[in-house]
């Protein structure tokens, strides 16, 4: 949060008036099994302007958290957080095991191969908000790190 507001207030009168987009690569999403009711998305995002992942949505999850990793008591668990900065014209990974975006309180199973949409809210340090629309394919269950749930 500190950092955030530092490069606010380093970034927002100098701010150059282009529309830098967002970018999203290597989007992709882990697949459920029938009862399964959450599941996680990830990307890579790189904002050239710098900004803040402040919202999430898909058709396919009535709730879409920004999640992360932490310890708690020497335990791995993930929490919501209200946001992911976005430092400008880094990588930022979310990855198994690291930040994600959490697809919960799912309407269906989501099958290997199938495109899921996800469209993605990033905040720039002008305040500006831009929705980015992503399509993500559905990757085997098994993919990437299992990680255990903290809801
Ligand atoms: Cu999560």
């Amino acid at each position: 949060m500190i950092r955030h507001i530092l490069a606010f207030a380093l970034l927002g009168t100098s701010a150059a008036p282009v529309i830098a987009q967002t970018h999203v690569a290597n989007a992709w999403v882990r697949g459920t099994v029938a009862q399964q009711k959450s599941t996680g998305a990830f990307m890579q995002i790189v904002s050239p302007q710098g900004g803040r992942l402040v919202q999430a949505s898909s058709p396919v999850a009535c709730v879409v958290e920004i999640h992360e990793m932490a310890m708690e008591n020497n335990v791995m668990k993930m929490r919501a957080i209200p946001g992911l900065d976005l430092p400008a014209g880094k990588t930022v990974e979310l990855k198994p095991g690291g930040y994600h975006v959490m697809l919960m309180d799912l309407k269906r199973e989501l099958k290997d191969g199938e495109q899921v949409p996800v469209t993605l809210v990033v905040e720039g340090t002008d305040g500006k908000r831009e929705s980015i629309q992503v399509t993500a394919p559905v990757k085997p269950l098994a993919a990437g790190t299992p990680a255990k749930h903290g809801h």
